[in-house]
């Protein structure tokens, strides 16, 4: 009888440890603060790829290694950007999709971003 029980106690703690271990990572809720530092150069950024959701409020820090006129498109954001120097680049991610982002005087894609939709 004692040892039944325990048998119970024991398959039910592991159901539980098992449903917090292997539990899927969720996406926070609502939009967030971004804040993304970004290495410029000319023949690309670094990250490549910059992530963010929709409605992030979004804040690259940039550090410009090569003179380039930073072009992110969609959001049609365009900067000139002087080698040696740090620059912000702020945005609030309302459209969704891949933009790239090129060098607008060579037409270099230096990377892109990509804004995920959110759940609604
Ligand atoms: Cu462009």
């Amino acid at each position: 009888m004692t040892f039944r029980l325990f048998i119970v106690a024991a398959g039910a703690i592991l159901l539980v440890a098992l449903f917090i271990l292997l539990r899927p990572v969720v996406a926070p809720q609502g939009p967030a603060e971004r804040s993304i530092a970004v290495t410029v150069s000319a023949d690309g950024m670094e990250p490549k790829q910059i992530a963010v959701g929709e409605g992030d409020r979004v804040t690259l820090r940039l550090t410009v290694r090569s003179t380039v006129r930073f072009h992110l498109h969609g959001y049609d954001i365009e900067r000139d950007l002087s080698a040696g120097t740090t620059e912000t680049v702020e945005l609030t991610a309302t459209l969704t999709g891949r933009f790239e982002i090129e060098d607008e005087a060579t037409k270099t894609v230096l990377g892109e971003l990509v804004v995920e939709p959110r759940g609604r």
